[in-house]
């Protein structure tokens, strides 16, 4: 558990309290002090997600569900326990709407391969937006080709926010799903989620929500949204990776087949006839990501005790400050300037490349990501092959990034 002494704490967060729970924040890069400024890609793991997992593999380790012994009996409390801490983070209404998967991509491709085979058909059509990961187009695109349907795009403006008219205008009566992100993974968009659900809504359409980007910056509510289906990764959220969360309504996960066979997900099976387990069993085949859940379990208490609004407002903070330091730079351009932002700044310079940006960034100890974030249609739609992209989370600093801004500036001296 968080101590005590954060409880409180409003939009001004002890970060340095903060950063001294994240034990890799200690390392030298090169000699220098890491700057982590790759958090979208993965978040970095606090000291109590880690000691969860440390102390399921040298005290409780077991097989969950099936053993009749006290250990097994810990390992399924563990796994089970962690399900409770994700329903009530994200506000779910039942336990079983909570289905452990490997990571937002599978959650995904679990929807389009279940809900979607079943519901789509020849002549019908999916929708997604402009700005989607890879992740949240793929899928669709496999699905829609199996089947003779048709992708749909909601395309977005110069600042990377989405053309709302056109969107209503995409909606009709052969639509059979909505997937689209929450916030943008490369250009940092905060969408107006709850308006596009009740839009979908109003034609029937369900909506699945890619919120991989914002379980771990904004707070969640799935029944406040109103969205049908929620998927996101268990290590964008200070969490270990190999473990992810497809939040659905229970109702439409009752009505939808299973994605994959084998144990744990059945009722009985004889070689004639096999029923399938209850919610949640029915989509967690075999054994899952045992200690995966778990800390996951541990992140989410740490996040919620020093929570989510609290984390927003710092972030903010953060987000204007380096938009200004950034904006500032000669040369350098802003790839998604949208009016609603998440603290993701993706960027060029005139005339460098973003990875010879990201390279020199390393050598004085900064990690930025670059080169097209898995989002080549957003990166296409901004006329740019690729990005240099910070992404900021609760324990970076103003420091941090004016330690960036020298950096940049670094990167531009070696390229006069
Ligand atoms: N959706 C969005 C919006 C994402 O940002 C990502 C990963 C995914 C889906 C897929 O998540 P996964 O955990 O299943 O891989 N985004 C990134 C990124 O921005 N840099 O590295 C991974």
């Amino acid at each position: 558990m968080v101590p005590d002494s954060y409880r409180g704490v409003s939009s001004e967060l002890d970060v340095e309290k903060i950063r001294a729970d994240f034990p890799i924040l200690r390392e030298k890069i090169y000699g220098k002090p890491l700057v982590y400024l790759d958090s979208a890609a993965t978040t970095q793991k606090p000291q109590v997600v880690i000691d969860a997992i440390s102390h399921y593999y040298s005290r409780d380790n077991s097989n969950i569900h099936r053993g009749v012994y006290l250990l097994s009996q810990r390992a399924t409390d563990g796994y089970e326990g962690a399900r409770i801490k994700v329903q009530r983070f994200i506000n779910a209404a039942e336990l079983r709407e909570i289905i452990f998967v490997r990571s937002a991509t599978e959650a995904i491709n679990l929807v389009a391969q279940t809900y979607g085979r079943e519901h789509v058909q020849a002549g019908d059509e999916v929708i997604v937006s402009a700005m989607e990961h890879h992740s949240n187009i793929v899928p669709w695109q496999i699905l829609c080709q199996e089947k003779g349907a048709t992708l749909r795009v909601i395309p977005m403006n110069d600042e990377g926010e989405l053309l709302l008219d056109e969107y209503g205008k995409l909606l009709n009566s052969r639509t059979r799903l909505l997937a689209v992100v929450h916030v943008a993974n490369a250009i940092g968009t905060i969408n107006p989620i709850q308006e596009i659900i009740q839009q979908a809504h109003q034609h029937d359409v369900p909506v699945l929500v890619d919120g991989a980007q914002s379980a771990a910056h904004l707070e969640v509510d799935v029944q406040a949204l109103d969205c049908d289906f929620y998927a996101f990764s268990g290590h964008k959220l200070y969490g270990p990776t190999g473990v992810g969360i497809l939040y659905g309504k229970a109702n439409l996960l009752e009505s939808m087949p299973p994605y994959q066979g084998g144990g744990e997900m059945i009722s009985s099976v004889t070689f004639e006839k096999t029923t399938y387990n209850v919610l949640p069993h029915k989509f967690e085949a075999g054994t899952p990501n045992i200690v995966g859940s778990i800390g996951l379990g541990a992140a989410v208490d740490y996040v919620s005790e020093i929570g989510l609004k609290n984390i927003a407002a710092y972030e903010k903070e953060l987000l204007l400050y380096a938009t200004q330091q950034l904006s500032a730079i000669s040369g350098l351009r802003l790839i998604g300037t949208a009016q609603e932002k998440a603290s993701i700044l993706s960027f060029v310079i005139e005339g460098i490349h973003a990875h010879d940006v990201g390279t020199i960034l390393d050598q004085q100890g900064i990690a930025v990501r670059t080169g097209h974030h898995c989002a080549q249609p957003a990166m296409d739609r901004f006329q740019v092959p690729a990005t240099a992209r910070v992404s900021l989370a609760f324990y970076n600093t103003k420091g941090e990034i004016d330690a960036l801004v020298k950096g940049i500036q670094r990167v531009i001296e070696v390229f006069s």
